[in-house]
């Protein structure tokens, strides 16, 4: 751990931390990185609504959604889709560009839903809300890094002070079946008590590579529906002194595994 990274942990211990908010910019794949944009909810939209580059889902306010069972928790408000792709191959890595992450505690996790293919609508047809998520990335609290309340979590770890952006890769499954996808990438923040804030950005995907892997049933998750509000992971005070000693994990699905 880096010195400046143990100071901002430091720093960032007190309760009630800045209320800035934000969300996912950018996406790359490869390296070196191609570059696609995101929505900017803080330019026109006019300029970005069913634009021919669109790769993602519109989320017009950088504000949280406060609630687990909130209709937008799969892919924010309103989450109009675009009609683009990012192209990607099984295996690579796709990275979330943040130009900003100031919230240092809280679960982060990547998710993909798999839409029909492009005759049948692709992902612009699909209604998010029935789509089966599955898992495949997740970090918490950085083991070995302390408590709850003082420990680092890969939230704050992600993040870049030097003004280049933070950047969260996650790996498409090498064996993943070929075909459209929703990336969904969810940054849970829980520093105010009781309080979760969710902030859910998604994408299509068109990944290429010889897999046919999908996950069995078991592993399929509705947004929403995967979480229930009264989860002690969401329901929580990280900063009561029973938080600071355990923490009650919220149910983890198994990461997609090729066999
Ligand atoms: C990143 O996305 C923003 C909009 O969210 C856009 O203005 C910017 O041009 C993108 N940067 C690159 C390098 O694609
Ligand atoms: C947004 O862009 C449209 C199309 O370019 C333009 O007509 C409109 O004036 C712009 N709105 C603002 C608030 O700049
Ligand atoms: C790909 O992502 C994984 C998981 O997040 C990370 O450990 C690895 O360093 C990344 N690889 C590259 C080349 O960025
Ligand atoms: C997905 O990629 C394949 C291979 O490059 C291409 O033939 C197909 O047109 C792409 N589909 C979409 C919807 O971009
Ligand atoms: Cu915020």
């Amino acid at each position: 751990m880096s010195l400046t990274l143990a100071l901002l942990a430091l720093l960032s211990a007190a309760p009630h931390f800045a209320s800035a908010h934000g969300g996912l910019a950018n996406y790359t794949v490869g390296d070196p990185p191609v570059w696609y944009r995101g929505y900017d909810p803080d330019e026109n939209a006019t300029e970005q609504d069913g634009q021919p580059w669109m790769v993602q889902r519109k989320w017009a306010s950088i504000d949280p959604i406060f609630s687990a069972t909130d209709p937008y928790i799969a892919c924010n408000k309103p989450g109009t889709p675009g009609p683009a792709y990012i192209p990607v191959t099984a295996g690579q890595n796709l990275t979330a560009v943040y130009w900003y992450w100031l919230h240092p505690v809280g679960p982060m996790t990547a998710w993909l839903a798999a839409c029909p293919p492009l005759d049948k609508g692709g992902c612009v047809g699909v209604d998010v809300n029935q789509l089966d998520w599955f898992k495949i990335w997740e970090a918490g609290l950085i083991p070995g890094t302390g408590n709850l309340a003082e420990g680092i979590w890969y939230q704050k770890a992600f993040q870049n002070w030097d003004g280049s952006p933070d950047l969260w890769p996650a790996t498409i499954p090498a064996t993943l079946k070929a075909g459209l996808y929703i990336v969904r990438h969810e940054i849970l923040s829980i520093h105010i008590e009781n309080k979760p804030q969710f902030y859910p950005e998604c994408a299509h995907l068109n990944v290429t590579g010889p897999g046919t892997d999908l996950p069995p049933s078991s592993f399929y998750k509705k947004f929403p529906g995967a979480y229930d509000p009264d989860d002690p992971s969401l329901k929580i005070d990280i900063y009561s002194d029973a938080m600071r000693k355990t923490y009650v994990s919220r149910p983890s699905l198994l990461l997609l595994e090729h066999s």
